[in-house]
């Protein structure tokens, strides 16, 4: 029998009954006044952008989510899927009380437990584990600063190992080549002054469907200033319809369309000269380098015609240094990812455009001494070396790795928690590791609060109320100008659900690690912080959003020198760590896997504006608003495979790996040559009443992954798709 058998939460006798589905759970009233309402600070959780607003609540009831107007993240307006937070909330489909993995009559089930025999169960296991492996045996898979109080539990317990797919599967080679040439990332709130800017450049990033809400909304801003507006994208995005140019580029080699943007930038000494001499090295190897790159030998490879080449460079420089090529966010494409965005950041530098005004910013946050917290156990061996070695210049758990090194009797990996993060969804190809490592594994402990697929494979699902029923940590992002804010609970937890701190609280006070949380509510450890710059939880519980005034300045000086955090001190446009590293210090274009014979399309995927991943798609709200997705493909391709607008297909990928039913949608808007569809549905469980069985699943089709070489990260966009119209698949 299998150590740990899938389950889904509704094959479970004795789960709690389901309540009866209601599309929109909260009251739909327009106007206030009828009762008491209190208003309470929050910070947004439906995505990572962590926007601050104010939840209303009138005599007891939700009313409504809205922006805080002196929160930069949103500027006062929440996004669609910010508005529809009350849906994470009321959604009926919520995980309702601790469950753990029981064998009854042979057969697995999860049981209903109490909290504490939950904590038990865990403790031991964590404890054996301990004695039998050692203590730093365990690891964090996490998304979100709610995983923050596990990491705090793992690390007093000697595990520090953590991953988040927000590196491997997302913006991981962009910090990477970012730091590599300026010395430090673009981090998140992604540094770009769009609304400075007067060109902006936009590699495939479909910024609006792509909906970071106080980004997007400096992009229209830049927009209503009348900024030039270049897009590259094989679709024509949203951003594409607002750009001058559209740059309908053959998939996979934007990097030779930048080099030829640098030949022309340099061959035409339209490059900043003064700044490159001032700040930068190895501008004499990248001239070398790129002089075979012509616009002519581009279109070659790209597809977008010399003087279009020649035409979109001149139009970059000549807004310099106000020309942000924007760095993209979801990164993880072909495998040579840290060289594409060592191309973007090298153009930047060309442009004279890092540091300056309409470019990229300097990003300054709070000074705020840490909670002080005894010293954490000293590792009997290092996770790095041990789990990622053969990656030493990633700065960050790479996730697939971390599932590699936790199959097989000699793993080193021996439990996991995962905290809100929904594997088989988000890493491509991992659909049989995680059974192998299920399989393998002696803890497995799942904190969530939705029954999204990675529950099924829990020992242990310890059930986390909302973002709206619970304490966050504060943001103290870097920003423009610093700013804090934080999260309180509007409501009551639903349910027998918990808070993320409560939770890894009690775990550690079972693990005789209670001095890692010496407090009894997290409000103090917020109110200690608050008061070393002196305000206080009473004080931002009223107000949300504290702004502080900035310490150092936002853009470089006219003629100052200044230091870079490069081994050189200086942007490096040649990187002798790459060199070193055995990789190339210049970028070089490789091309994209070929197509396979026969009719295929190249699989594009992206985001839509109503959701976020896979997590919102049972938002009874923003269900509503977009129950699934649908394939784009051109008319030409709409031909060859003989289907019609509307219809719906199967896609299958080039191993033969088939998705569940999805519409086609027939639009010129997209290269005869591929498909695009949004990621995150396709779900396959029966506890999510709305979401199951909704769409395609972008992830499982992609089983070809290119890693890259110096990030670490999973390239994804590699893999190609048939169409089976659905009356014809099997
Ligand atoms: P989600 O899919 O949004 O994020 O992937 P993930 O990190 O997996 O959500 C995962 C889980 O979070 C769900 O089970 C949900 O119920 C749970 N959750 C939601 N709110 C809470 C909460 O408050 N507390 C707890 N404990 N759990 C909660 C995202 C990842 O996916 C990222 S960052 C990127 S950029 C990649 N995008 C991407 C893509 O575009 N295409 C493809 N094919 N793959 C991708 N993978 C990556
Ligand atoms: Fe919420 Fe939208 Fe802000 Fe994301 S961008 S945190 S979903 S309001």
């Amino acid at each position: 029998m299998k150590r740990r058998e899938f389950i889904q939460l509704s094959a479970t006798a004795g789960a709690a009954a389901m309540a009866p589905l209601t599309l929109t759970g909260c009251k739909a009233r327009p106007l206030p006044g009828e009762g008491e309402v209190v208003q309470t600070p929050v910070l947004c959780n439906v995505c990572f952008w962590r926007c601050a607003g104010t939840v209303s609540v009138e005599n007891g009831q939700p009313w409504k989510i809205e922006g805080n107007p002196d929160d930069l993240h949103s500027n006062g307006r929440f996004c669609t899927r910010g508005d529809a937070g009350l849906g994470m909330y009321t959604d009926p489909d919520r995980l309702k009380q601790p469950m753990l993995r029981v064998t009854e009559n042979g057969r697995q089930r999860f049981k209903p437990v109490s909290w504490d025999e939950a904590f038990d169960y865990i403790a031991e296991k964590m404890n054996k584990i301990k004695e039998e492996h050692g203590q730093d045996r365990l690891c964090l898979f996490s998304h979100g600063s709610g995983g923050n109080f596990f990491r705090r539990t793992l690390r007093a317990f000697g595990s520090p190992a953590y991953t988040a797919p927000s590196y491997a599967q997302c913006r991981g080679p962009r910090e990477v080549a970012f730091a590599l040439t300026y010395g430090e990332g673009v981090g998140s709130p992604d540094r770009t002054d769009m609304e400075n800017s007067r060109c902006i450049v936009l590699i495939g990033s479909h910024l609006g469907e792509n909906l970071h809400n106080g980004q997007v909304q400096t992009w229209i801003e830049a927009v209503r200033k009348g900024a030039t507006m270049i897009t590259v994208d094989p679709r024509f995005s949203v951003a594409a319809g607002k750009s001058k140019h559209w740059l309908p580029i053959k998939p996979g080699t934007d990097i030779a369309l930048m080099l030829a943007w640098m030949n022309v930038l340099i061959n035409e000494n339209l490059y900043d000269a003064d700044y490159i001499a001032r700040y930068a090295s190895g501008f004499d190897e990248l001239k070398a380098h790129v002089q075979p790159y012509t616009p002519e030998w581009a279109y070659g490879q790209t597809g977008i015609r010399p003087d279009v080449i020649r035409t979109t460079a001149r139009e970059m420089a000549m807004a310099a240094p106000a020309t942000l090529v924007h760095p993209g966010r979801h990164v993880t494409w072909y495998g040579d990812d840290t060289q594409r965005e060592r191309a973007i950041a090298i153009l930047t530098a060309l442009l004279g455009a890092w540091g300056r005004e309409g470019g990229y910013y300097e990003q300054e946050n709070v000074s705020i001494p840490s909670f002080p917290l005894p010293d954490p156990p000293a590792p009997a061996t290092n996770w790095r070396d041990e789990v990622q070695g053969d990656f030493p210049v990633a700065p960050s758990g790479i996730s697939q790795k971390f599932i590699d090194a936790s199959i097989g009797e000699d793993a080193y990996f021996k439990g996991w928690f995962v905290y809100s993060s929904n594997l088989g969804h988000t890493i491509p190809g991992v659909t049989e590791k995680l059974a192998q490592a299920s399989q393998d594994l002696d803890l497995l402990v799942v904190v969530d609060t939705m029954p999204y697929g990675i529950t099924g494979y829990a020992d242990v699902i310890l059930p986390e109320c909302t973002y709206l029923e619970r304490l966050d940590p504060m943001r103290n992002s870097p920003e423009r100008e610093p700013s804090l804010a934080v999260s309180v609970p509007a409501f009551e937890p639903k349910y027998d659900s918990k808070p993320g701190w409560w939770i890894a609280k009690q775990i550690a006070e079972r693990l005789d690690l209670g001095d890692w949380f010496p407090w009894d509510d997290y409000s103090e450890e917020l109110d200690w912080q608050l008061r070393q710059v002196g305000s206080s939880f009473e004080e931002m519980r009223r107000i949300g959003v504290k702004k502080f005034p900035r310490q150092t300045p936002k853009y470089f000086a006219p003629g100052e020198n200044r230091s870079f955090r490069t081994s050189s001190g200086k942007i490096e446009l040649y990187s002798q760590m790459l060199a070193d590293f055995g990789h190339d210090p210049l970028p070089v274009f490789t091309p994209p896997p070929s197509k396979p014979e026969g009719e295929f399309l190249h699989l594009n995927y992206g985001r839509a504006p109503a959701h976020t991943f896979g997590r919102t798609i049972n938002n009874p709200q923003l269900f509503e608003l977009m129950p699934e997705n649908t394939v784009w493909i051109h008319p030409v391709a709409a031909s060859t495979f003989q289907v019609s607008n509307g219809q719906y297909v199967r896609l299958k990928n080039q191993d033969g790996v088939e998705s569940n039913a999805v519409r086609v949608r027939v639009t010129e808007r997209i290269r005869p040559d591929s498909l695009f569809m949004a990621h995150g549905f396709g779900h396959n469980s029966a506890d999510l009443s709305l979401a199951n069985g909704r769409g395609a699943d972008d992830q499982g089709l992609i089983t070809r992954i290119l890693v890259d070489p110096i990030a670490g990260s999973t390239g994804m966009r590699g893999n190609f798709v048939t169409l089976i119209p659905e009356e014809a698949s099997a």
